[in-house]
């Protein structure tokens, strides 16, 4: 039989077949898998697999293969910063949800989320969330964020999670979408999440994720099926992702802003620190490119450059 899988809580996998029944599985000893990719999870949210039921009346089951997958987000594993963990796959859409305020997202954080759905080939957008919360400073700083961001080539959607009124744009957005909601613990993702599932008849194990009580509510990864189609994943709070796998040479290729403008760098393996006619730096000083975001390509570099 065939699923996607819905939640991973560790050893268990939540499955849901192909007619919409679901089932409790487990990972077979021997798994067929994509080979490319090691990563500390094997199997993650968004999987299509190849199961088996192994006891039909209380739907438990073994899975035996994971098909290739199409796209897939990573982070560095919370225990082995060697090792990557897979968010989730088969995603079309990545949103990064930050707030300003209580707890404040840093823009180095924004934009090495950024760089890795970059490098994943996944599309991602900022919402930034509890703007009821706003004080006028904060209000400053959301301004910057959206010059910066959109300048870069990204969508900004301010929002408050708790006020529905403030969702037209986003809930358009994802709409027949399978979207991807990560961010910080607190920042907001599954009162965002329960406010775009229908009030009433969500699973009750959403809730979990309302209480807000301390820190990390989330621990697993779940998706749920968005009432007008598409898919939304919720994930538990990130301290950082990190990053894997990227060459440093590739690194401004996952600025948008930056691609665009590298074929006019007089070295064709311009690094864009200090070159002489590096037409990066020439846009940062003419300000087309946001210095933070330029600072945030440098820090990367650096901490990529390090692992060498
Ligand atoms: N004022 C205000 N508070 C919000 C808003 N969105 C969420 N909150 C509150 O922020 C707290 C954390 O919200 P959660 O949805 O649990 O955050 P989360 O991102 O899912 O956190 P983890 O599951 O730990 O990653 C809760 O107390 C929410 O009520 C908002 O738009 N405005
Ligand atoms: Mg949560
Ligand atoms: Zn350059």
């Amino acid at each position: 039989m065939q699923g996607i899988v819905y939640k991973s809580t560790g050893s268990w996998y939540s499955v849901c077949a192909e007619d919409g029944v679901f089932w409790n599985a487990r990972i077979k000893g021997k798994l067929k898998i994509d080979v490319e990719i090691s990563s500390t999870n094997p199997v993650a949210v968004g999987d299509v697999v190849l199961f088996e039921p192994e006891d039909e009346s209380i739907k438990v089951a073994m899975i035996s293969e994971v098909m290739p997958r199409n796209n897939y987000m990573v982070r560095v594993s919370p225990h082995n910063p060697m090792q990557k963990h897979i968010i989730a796959s088969n995603i079309d859409l990545a949103l990064l949800v930050a707030s300003i305020a209580d707890p404040r997202t840093s823009t180095g954080f924004i934009d090495r989320f950024l760089v890795t759905a970059e490098a994943y080939h996944i599309p991602a957008v900022l919402v930034v969330n509890k703007m009821d919360i706003l004080k006028p400073k904060h209000r400053d700083i959301l301004a910057e964020w959206i010059d910066i961001y959109t300048k870069a080539g990204y969508e900004v959607y301010p929002i408050s999670a708790t006020d529905k009124a403030t969702l037209t744009a986003l809930i358009a957005r994802i709409q027949n979408k399978i979207s991807l909601f990560s961010g910080h613990s607190g920042v907001g993702k599954s009162t965002l999440i329960n406010q775009l599932l229908p009030g009433l008849g969500v699973k009750t194990n959403v809730v979990s994720g309302w209480s807000g009580k301390g820190q990390h509510t989330t621990t697993f990864a779940e998706m749920f099926d968005l009432p007008g189609g598409g898919r939304i994943i919720d994930t538990p709070g990130v301290k950082e992702f990190g990053l894997i796998d990227i060459e440093r040479e590739l690194l401004s290729h996952y600025f948008p802003e930056m691609r665009d403008l590298l074929k006019q760098c007089k070295f064709n393996n311009c690094r864009h620190i200090n070159e002489p006619g590096c037409a990066v730096k020439q846009a940062v000083r003419d300000k087309t490119i946001s210095e933070d975001r330029y600072v945030s390509y440098v820090s990367i570099l650096e901490s990529i450059e390090k692992k060498w």
